[in-house]
């Protein structure tokens, strides 16, 4: 096995998927603080790794791999010891698959970054309510997604949750999320705060992005 480093933050929720994904398959590897507030991601050598100068990065060896749904799909492929986590199964990875895809462009750019860029990176200190009642929506969908089964892709645990729950605990900062009315997402959210390695690999990191995000004092408006 080569030397596997991780790039990444732990206040950004795809850098924490990988996190999970790496705790799970309980791979040794470097982890490598990229500081977006001092743009290291736009670093010489951190553009030649990675030309679109985002967050999360792999290198294994000398191959790097950017995107966080690609990049725990190759650890699981290449170093799972089962198929469980990104089933091998044509069927169940197409579920995994779409879940990411949802988790991709849904969560992550139309909702999370596209109200997180304009505070963090732009000086914004108003964001619009017709975007952040659109999170109202992606919490519909998943308690209806997570339907009678105990994860997002069934009744096994797969790289989907690990990529959900990474943006779901930190999109509440904009939209609590309330647990009295989506009790399946509850439910699915201390399936897995139960799992020995989430507190370490999403759960300080979530704490940190909503700290931060208050820190500016952002107000929503009409
Ligand atoms: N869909 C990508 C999103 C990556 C992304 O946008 N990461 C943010 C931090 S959470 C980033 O690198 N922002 C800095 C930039 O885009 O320049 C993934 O899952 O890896």
């Amino acid at each position: 096995m080569g030397k596997i480093s991780l790039y990444g933050l732990d206040a950004s929720p795809p850098t924490r998927a990988c996190l999970l994904t790496l705790k799970a398959l309980d791979l040794p590897f470097e982890y490598v603080f990229v500081n977006l507030f001092e743009k290291e991601n736009f670093s010489e050598d951190y553009s030649k790794k990675n030309p679109q100068h985002t967050v999360p990065l792999l290198q294994d060896d000398d191959a790097c791999i950017w995107e966080s749904h690609a990049i725990m799909a190759y650890l699981v492929d290449k170093y799972g010891a089962t198929d469980e986590l990104y089933p091998k199964d044509l069927l169940q990875r197409a579920k995994v698959d779409q879940l990411m895809h949802f988790e991709s462009g849904v969560v992550f750019e139309a909702a999370l970054r596209r109200l997180t860029r304009p505070v963090l990176f732009n000086g914004e200190s108003t964001l619009p309510r017709n975007q952040v009642d659109h999170i109202n929506q992606i919490y519909d969908f998943l308690e209806t997604f997570l339907d009678d089964h105990d994860y997002l892709a069934g009744d096994q645990l797969t790289i989907a949750d690990f990529s959900l729950v990474s943006t779901i605990t930190s999109i509440g900062v904009f939209l609590e999320l309330d647990l009295a009315k989506y009790p399946r997402i509850a439910a699915w959210l201390e399936r897995l705060k139960e799992l020995p390695y989430y507190e370490e690999a999403n759960g300080s990191g979530a704490a940190q992005y909503v700290e931060l995000m208050r820190s500016k004092n952002f107000t929503i408006v009409p």
